[in-house]
């Protein structure tokens, strides 16, 4: 067997002393009927309305450096990530066709999330061209009720300045919040579903007269109901049955999804990662009121994404959603969605979130860099690849703390990806713990290629790589940087692969 860490030449002896294995090589099964082929933009982008500009630029200032973390999507699997603009501060934005700047912020307070008013202008769609050939899904607000007026000015702005980068329209962020929010405490699914009916029509009128060609459509309903909140008896049952987007005009759902909800944003979620993210269970039981759901609205026959999520709720918590382990949760809950025919993961960005996937721009003494999940969405386009008839599959292992799934290219196996999600340190001064792998691959295999995810620990908030791959933004302004050139391959004997990984760490292993 010909194998060694590029990193840690010590991990191997020690997975022999004091890592766990497996006793009998596992086999991975086939994939199960009914299983759709996961789309390559299976890992997308929402970015925070508010925010667009700090990640986009503008004409004169375009943001390179999150071009070039977009683009490296484009280089791994062919297509570009498609990108939702919207969010809360969605429902907080007008358009004001007379102004000159491209946004206007205002806070209620300075050091909040976000602002509680967005003004934009003309100048804001300058944005939408500044990341190459991304499309785009916009959000408009549906909370805006002075005047109808204004809503067709935006959306008509938005298709004459988006043009052919408009993927499809989204109204309103998470309306499930409306009652007491935007609207009064007894306000109901049906006063709703009668306000989306009509503001959606209007908004198809005043963009077909506008922008000639086929209408795009809309992402819809973009609401949250998760166990975790208050979702005001709303379901998406009732949504239907009261006469939701009778004329049709929905073209891809979107269900936002989070793993909890993050109340108090000064706590240190170093407790919590472990429990929560770095947990197969848990993963399972977040993903299956959505899976279920999938299932029962698949007769309206519009695709199923999770048009805005991410980690925890509330733009996330440091210790927590900042560090490596958020990327260990991303591989194994984005494969476990694939696995189970969600179709797209807009992960949501913003300024300053502590689960952002890069910080775009300096701002509250927050350097420009590229963050943890970053690499997980990597080691996810990497997984995929190019090939249009991928499909996964989960291989059953027996703790919460590891994952591993199986990659079929049509009838063929061609990748199995590992994740260990035992918490290590990155101060542990004592050996890092591995455990050992072995998978049973069928046909005439001789050499699988290894391709690890890791860091100095499950709590580092930098030093990320894959395949010894950088992509920090210190390095080349996010483009990919070798700084582990050692290529591990390892040989399959007697048809089975072995495979040591260390605790908080991943590995893809391709069939060559
Ligand atoms: C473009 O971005 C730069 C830098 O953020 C800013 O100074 C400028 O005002 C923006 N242009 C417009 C038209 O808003
Ligand atoms: C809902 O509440 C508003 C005031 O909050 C009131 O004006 C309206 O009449 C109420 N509507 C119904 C149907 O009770
Ligand atoms: C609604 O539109 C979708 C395409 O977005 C189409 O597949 C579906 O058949 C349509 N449903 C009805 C009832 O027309
Ligand atoms: C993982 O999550 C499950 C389900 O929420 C929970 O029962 C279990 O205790 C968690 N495991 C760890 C190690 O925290
Ligand atoms: C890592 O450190 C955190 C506190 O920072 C602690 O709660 C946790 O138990 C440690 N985990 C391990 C595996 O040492
Ligand atoms: C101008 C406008 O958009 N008015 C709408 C405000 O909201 C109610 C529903 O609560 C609609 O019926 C109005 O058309």
């Amino acid at each position: 067997m010909l194998s060694f860490f590029p990193l840690m030449g010590m991990a191997v002896f020690l997975g022999r002393c004091h890592g766990l294995e497996y006793s009998e090589s596992l086999v991975i099964p086939r994939p199960i009927s009914g299983a759709e082929y996961v789309p390559r933009d299976l890992q997308s982008f929402s970015i925070e309305f508010a925010f667009f500009p700090d990640y986009a630029g503008n004409k004169s200032h375009p943001n390179h450096f999150s071009k070039n973390l977009l683009e490296n999507f484009k280089d791994l699997t062919g297509v570009y990530p498609l990108v939702r603009v919207g969010g809360t501060s969605q429902d907080h934005s007008e358009y004001i066709p007379g102004q000159e700047e491209n946004i206007q912020l205002i806070y209620e307070n300075p050091d909040d999330d976000q602002p509680i008013q967005i003004n934009y202008g003309p100048t804001f769609f300058e944005s939408y061209h500044t990341l190459g050939p991304v499309k785009f899904l916009h959000g408009l607000n549906q909370n805006q009720n002075h005047s109808i007026k204004q809503l067709q000015d935006a959306a008509i702005e938005a298709c004459t300045a988006i043009g052919p980068q408009l993927h499809l329209f989204e109204l309103g962020n998470e309306w499930n919040f409306a009652p007491g929010s935007y609207r009064s405490a007894n306000y109901s699914l049906l006063d709703y579903v009668r306000e989306w009916n009509y503001k959606s029509s209007v908004i198809k009128s005043a963009v077909q007269k506008a922008c000639p060609g086929p209408f795009p459509g809309f992402m819809a309903p973009s609401f949250v109901l998760l166990d975790s909140v208050e979702t005001n008896g709303w379901t998406v049952q009732e949504l239907y049955n009261l006469g939701y987007d009778s004329k049709n005009l929905t073209k891809e759902f979107s269900f936002h999804n989070y793993m909890g909800v993050n109340l108090d944003p000064t706590s240190n979620g170093a407790d919590d990662l472990q429990k929560t993210l770095m947990n197969h269970t848990s993963i399972i039981e977040n993903l299956a009121p959505q899976i279920s759901r999938s299932k029962d609205l698949a007769y309206l026959d519009h695709l199923y994404t999770l048009g805005e999520m991410n980690s925890i709720a509330g733009q996330g918590r440091n210790g927590e959603t900042n560090v490596f382990g958020d990327a260990l949760w991303m591989v194994d809950f984005s494969l476990w969605a694939a696995a189970h025919n969600i179709k797209r993961l807009h992960l949501h960005q913003g300024l300053n979130y502590r689960y952002a996937s890069w910080q775009p721009i300096l701002s509250k003494g927050e350097a420009i860099a590229t963050r943890p999940p970053y690499y997980g969405q990597i080691m996810i386009a990497a997984t995929l690849g190019r090939a249009e008839n991928s499909r996964v599959v989960n291989i059953p292992l027996k703790e919460d703390t590891e994952a591993a799934y199986g990659i079929y290219h049509g009838e063929k196996l061609s990748k199995i990806v590992v994740v260990n999600m035992k918490a290590f340190n990155e101060t542990t001064s004592s050996g890092r713990p591995s455990r050992q792998y072995q998978f049973q691959v069928p046909g005439r295999q001789y050499r699988v290629k290894v391709e690890r995810m890791i860091a100095p620990g499950s709590d580092s908030t930098s030093d990320v790589t894959f395949g010894g791959i950088s992509y920090d933004y210190d390095l080349k302004r996010g483009k990919p940087v070798t700084v582990h050139s050692k290529k591990e391959i390892v040989e399959v004997r007697g048809g089975t692969v072995s495979i040591d990984i260390p605790d908080s760490s991943a590995a893809l292993l391709t069939l060559v």
